[in-house]
């Protein structure tokens, strides 16, 4: 399998490696991971970037010193091997304060809290250098409709993410905020539940153009969505500012799989895009590849280590099944019988209006509908399948 560089530019949460196994129905199956062993071991094994919530790093109740000790010994893991933080994000989920969400609570005092603690730690990503700011909610949701209203709710969250944008601007950061969905857990029902319902709020945002999106995988998977079509979306609209990779099989649990242990098909055309969806068939992203997944509380450190390196070695593998794909003729050849860089072609000619259109015969009155009927396929079936002959390595 090929060995991972930097240039590769992948990143893992220190909450990934990290998580000891604690779940709903039984507790740790691991010991705590520190977070300078965290580093180094990332990377060995050919990683560039860590990723931390602040209490992935120190406890909410840290005392300022606490604080600082654990910052410092990041900090002098992430000189001597070179790893970068290239993302940062906070907590506003796991302690019982916010039990009913951070920025949303129904609970104003929670809310000022809330921001506070965001504040601090935007403070913390400026001085590491991170420059995407991650949002994921989680909290912010509900279980009974009577208990919360969705419209006051989305203008806290506006007026919270305002006042962040407003803090950047005026301190000088270079940081960009990335809003990540979800539908469902730990809340019944989340806010912002998948990447169409964030691009339509960004654009609600005194300042959108410092916030775009942090899609993930299985996030949009638990809610039955293609993640290949909605991170093309988010392409579209300029809005892929960081991206979660991880694995799940279908519409269940958030199971956070290592990246292609879930649905590899949409793996596969995931990493195409990435890889080759540019105009010239280049990159289309060009930021961290950051895995967002849990590996099996069955496994030891040992199993850890082995699971991340599946993560990268999977993307790797998938990007070159994607080469293979596009350099093979006989692709070439059913992508051009499927029209498929067609659809790239403007519908209209240079500088047709409607009414042109409308005095064009050929597009309507002289055009003949009936062979489409019974003829004329796409020949959409014969591209799928020589793509999954590459996806097998069987090309
Ligand atoms: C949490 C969640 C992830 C988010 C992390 C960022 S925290 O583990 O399940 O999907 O990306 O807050
Ligand atoms: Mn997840
Ligand atoms: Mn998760
Ligand atoms: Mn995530």
């Amino acid at each position: 399998t090929p060995t991972p560089t930097r240039d590769d530019k992948f990143s893992f949460g220190l909450w990934t490696i990290g998580w000891v196994g604690q779940d709903q129905f039984g507790g740790a199956t691991r010991e705590p991971l520190d977070v300078v062993e965290a580093v180094e071991k990332l990377s060995e094994l050919g990683a560039y970037g860590l990723t931390f919530h602040d209490n992935d790093l120190f406890p909410l109740e840290a005392t300022e010193a606490e604080r600082q000790a654990q910052v410092d010994r990041l900090k002098g893991a992430m000189e001597s091997t070179g790893i970068v933080v290239p993302m940062v994000t906070t907590n506003l989920f796991s302690h019982p304060v916010f039990k009913d969400g951070g920025f949303t609570s129904n609970d104003r005092s929670v809310r000022r809290y809330a921001l506070r603690k965001v504040l601090k730690n935007v403070d913390l990503a400026a001085e590491l250098g991170a420059q995407t700011f991650v949002m994921w909610g989680g909290r912010e949701g509900s279980e009974f409709d009577a208990a919360k209203d969705v419209q006051a709710a989305l203008a806290r969250y506006r007026e919270a993410v305002n006042l962040l944008a407003e803090y950047v601007t005026d301190r000088g950061y270079d940081i960009r905020f990335a809003i990540e969905p979800k539908p469902n857990e730990p809340r019944g029902d989340i806010l912002l539940p998948t990447l169409g319902h964030a691009l339509a709020f960004i654009e609600t945002l005194d300042k959108p153009e410092l916030f775009g999106i942090n899609p993930e995988v299985g996030h949009e998977q638990m809610a039955g969505l293609n993640f290949t079509h909605g991170v093309a979306q988010a392409l579209d609209a300029g809005k892929l500012f960081h991206i979660d990779l991880n694995g799940q099989r279908s519409i269940k649990f958030d199971q956070d799989l290592v990246f292609g242990h879930g649905d590899l098909q949409n793996a596969f055309s995931l990493v195409d895009l990435l890889e080759h969806g540019g105009p010239d068939g280049g990159p289309a992203y060009d930021g961290p590849r950051h895995f967002d997944y849990k590996p099996s509380r069955t496994e030891d450190y040992d199993g850890v280590w082995e699971s991340a390196k599946a993560n990268m070695s999977m993307y790797l593998l998938l990007k070159e099944r994607a080469q293979s794909f596009r350099a093979d003729p006989e692709v070439q050849e059913a992508l051009a019988a499927a029209k498929v860089a067609e659809l790239r072609e403007p519908t209209l000619n240079p500088g047709e209006d409607y009414t042109a259109l409308l005095g064009d015969a050929s597009a309507f009155e002289d055009f003949d509908p009936a062979p489409y009927y019974n003829g004329r396929g796409f020949g959409f079936v014969r591209l799928q399948q020589l793509a999954l002959e590459h996806l097998m390595g069987a090309r």
